[in-house]
């Protein structure tokens, strides 16, 4: 199960009473779920109602949703999370400006408030040097959070346009100290965060999810292929336990996905490759077969169909997804959505 931003939480960030049902519908034997993009710091947050893993309440309630889908024998990664620039004061303790690599705002869309107004984004703060090690702590501790909460690993968010990959692209970082200029600089960031969640978890149960090609959240490369073949080439010596490359994603997020060929970048990961982004049954087993990736994560199609492997491995139809319930709300669209009579998705 791909992560799935549902922007349902609770006062504090915390996931909602709904959440270990939702997560624990989901869970099979054997799969594994990564959970919807959770905020390090509240200075990482940039839309309403997403859950966080900085305070002892957000790690009660994560436990509860870690639980529920270990009872059904299923295993959760947490994904960690800090949007940087693509926030807005409105979230910032105490009203300040986003943090970002550069003063460079994101002109291509509009942000959302905690009252889901939308407002256009600013020109962030840029990250002061002696700033940075913050960041990488945050990350740390959110790691360390997850732990406490019971997750099975953790991912590290470093795609659709959020901190790391503003550090990473070209288009955002213009930074002139040892995080901006050359690949290596700009990779730096996403590395040294990695590493400090492998000091954390060790790195089996470490996965980094990047967007390559993608420029949601108005962000780009000149050169994708170099700055990303370097930065999966670093990855390889950390040993992690897998890359995530979501396919190129065009526009707001919130509504269509642009797939586009990650296959030049495979020579690059040895390791194992999870890809995510508009596959069905047979071109999910054609990327496996073909040995394009090694293992495919469905989003939107496992919100609306909780047993969705279940329908896959039997060719059953699937139930359509509903956007409209896709961000905010109660349990419509969350866990209301049947399956298949017989199959057992939840106690
Ligand atoms: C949809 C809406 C808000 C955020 C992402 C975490 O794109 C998200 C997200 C998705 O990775």
């Amino acid at each position: 199960m791909a992560p799935l931003t549902r922007m349902r939480a609770a006062d504090g960030n915390v996931p909602n009473e709904l959440a270990p049902e939702y997560y624990a519908q989901r869970a099979s034997q054997g799969g594994l779920i990564i959970s919807e993009a959770t905020q390090v710091s509240p200075y990482g947050q940039g839309y309403p109602s997403t859950p966080g893993i900085h305070s002892a309440e957000q790690i009660a309630g994560w436990k509860k949703v870690t639980d529920a889908v270990h009872t059904k024998g299923g295993l959760i990664f947490l994904q960690l999370w800090h949007v940087g620039r693509s926030s807005h004061s409105s979230f910032q303790p105490g009203g300040v400006l986003p943090v970002g690599p550069s003063a460079i705002a994101i002109t291509d869309q509009v942000s959302l408030t905690p009252e889901w107004m939308t407002v256009p984004y600013e020109t962030p703060r840029a990250l002061e040097l002696n700033e940075i090690p913050g960041i990488i702590e945050a990350y740390r501790q959110g790691a360390r959070n997850a732990m406490a909460a019971g997750f099975d690993g953790v991912e590290v968010h470093a795609a659709n346009g959020y901190l790391l990959q503003q550090f990473l692209d070209s288009k955002s970082n213009h930074r002139t100290d040892i995080y901006g200029g050359a690949v290596e600089n700009r990779a730096r960031l996403l590395l040294e965060v990695t590493q400090a969640v492998v000091d954390v978890w060790g790195a089996e149960r470490v996965g980094v999810r990047l967007m390559p090609f993608g420029t949601y959240n108005d962000v780009g490369d000149s050169d994708p292929i170099g700055l990303y073949s370097y930065a999966l080439t670093q990855l390889d010596r950390l040993d992690i336990a897998y890359v995530s490359l979501i396919e190129a994603r065009k526009g707001n997020s919130m509504e269509i996905d642009t797939p586009k060929d990650i296959g030049a970048l495979r020579p690059y990961w040895p390791r194992t490759l999870l890809v995510a982004g508009g596959f069905t049954g047979e071109s999910a087993e054609q990327a496996i077969v073909s040995r394009h990736a090694d293992a495919v994560a469905f989003g939107r199609q496992f919100i609306a169909n909780p047993d969705l492997p279940v329908r896959l491995k039997m060719g059953a139809p699937l139930n359509h997804y509903d956007r409209s319930t896709f961000y905010g709300g109660g349990a419509a669209g969350y866990v209301d959505y049947p399956a298949l009579d017989g199959v057992a998705t939840s106690d």
